[in-house]
């Protein structure tokens, strides 16, 4: 009792100490020393907090004995969840190693939880080329992290093979399109590879609006960037996503590709949703200017037109050739051209 009330005479000393200071004329420091004091008390991960492995509790799935039919579902908040995350790069990994990681993964880069069925069913879409390092360690943490969740899941990775400029917008339409032939996914997530998902109560499911998911991301310090920031990693049950026509194919290299979908959102009048901050947090893999996705000049003059277009540019005008679908241990892969319209058949026409 004796302890608790010089606790609180210290307290009342103190903002009585503060508002003496602020009076005086010290606004800015007072300010500071409470943003300093707001943030450790409500920083997302306070230092006191022991921050787990993303591998962490996962040896504790065992399958049930019991057939498939008689499986329950699966809890509405999942008990392997433990917030945060302990974010690590391993050096060389390799694909073995993950899969031994991950022993409930199956070949194609399919996961069901063995004990309960599951409450989401997400296709997981990369849009990939020559980022290798990065798609070892996306996959080394994001099978152990979707596993917490309890998802029903498989991880696909679509590859551009050609040597035409990169095209995000149109790798995950292919994505799209390829994925669900593959199931009846109810919820596709569009996920960028150097991407690392820092907590694991940003649940990798589906909601009724379109989600944007990398809400706070290191290298904008954990900010938005902007308002109406669609990138890195957002998702979009099949439903929406066929009405909005998907993304557009038609931004070759950096930049837009993201905006323009959420445009496509606004026009058809719906709403982005968004994980809360302290949930969306993300880890950026650092990498230097990709060979092949400069930055596109026509990116704000498409954008300007986006209104006009969208009916007409998506995922109903889509065209590429696949060259291969391979079941990798990880993750599906498919390979595929991209055809940048006529002008690339002519060309290669004319060789
Ligand atoms: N990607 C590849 N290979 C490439 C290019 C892109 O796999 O050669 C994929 C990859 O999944 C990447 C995503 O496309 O995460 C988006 O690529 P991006 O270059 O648009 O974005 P990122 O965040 O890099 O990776 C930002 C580069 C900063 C450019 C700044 C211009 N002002
Ligand atoms: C905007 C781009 C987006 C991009 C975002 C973040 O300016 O495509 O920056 O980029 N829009 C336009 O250029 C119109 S990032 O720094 O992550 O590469 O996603």
């Amino acid at each position: 009792m004796v302890v608790q009330c010089r606790v609180l005479f210290i307290f009342l000393g103190l903002q009585v100490v503060m508002m003496v200071l602020y009076h005086q004329g010290y606004h800015h420091q007072v300010s500071r020393v409470l943003n300093i004091l707001s943030s450790s008390i409500l920083s997302p991960t306070p230092a006191n907090l022991i921050m787990k492995d993303v591998y962490s509790g996962l040896e504790q799935i065992q399958a049930l004995n019991l057939t498939e039919d008689d499986l329950p579902s699966c809890p509405k908040s999942s008990p392997f969840l433990s917030g945060p995350l302990k974010v690590s790069f391993p050096l060389h990994l390799t694909m073995d190693e993950i899969a031994q990681k991950n022993p409930w993964v199956q070949m194609g880069g399919h996961y069901q939880p063995p004990n309960c069925w599951a409450l989401h069913h997400t296709a997981v879409i990369i849009p990939y080329r020559a980022r290798r390092k990065h798609l070892y360690q996306l996959l080394y943490h994001l099978h152990p992290f979707l596993q917490r969740q309890q998802i029903h899941y498989t991880i696909y990775v679509v590859h551009q093979i050609d040597n035409n400029t990169f095209n995000r917008g149109k790798l995950l339409n292919v994505g799209f399109k390829e994925a669900m032939k593959e199931n009846n996914w109810q919820c596709i997530y569009f996920h960028d590879v150097d991407l690392i998902p820092e907590d694991d109560r940003n649940v990798y499911g589906c909601s009724v609006l379109p989600m944007h998911s990398a809400v706070a991301i290191d290298k904008f310090q954990y900010k938005l960037p902007y308002q109406t920031y669609f990138g890195g990693v957002t998702a979009l049950r099949p439903t929406h996503y066929l009405k909005i026509n998907g993304f557009p194919n038609n931004y070759w290299g950096w930049g837009g590709e993201d905006d323009d979908i959420a445009s496509r959102i606004f026009l058809n009048k719906m709403f982005i949703t968004r994980p809360p901050a302290a949930f969306g947090r993300y880890r950026m893999l650092k990498h230097g200017h990709d060979k092949g996705n400069e930055v596109n000049p026509k990116r704000f003059h498409l954008l300007s037109s986006t209104h006009i277009r969208w009916r007409r540019n998506g995922i109903n005008t889509l065209n590429y050739k696949l060259l291969s679908k391979e079941q990798t241990q990880l993750y599906t892969n498919f390979t595929i051209l991209v055809w940048r319209r006529r002008l690339t058949l002519v060309k290669l026409n004319r060789r």
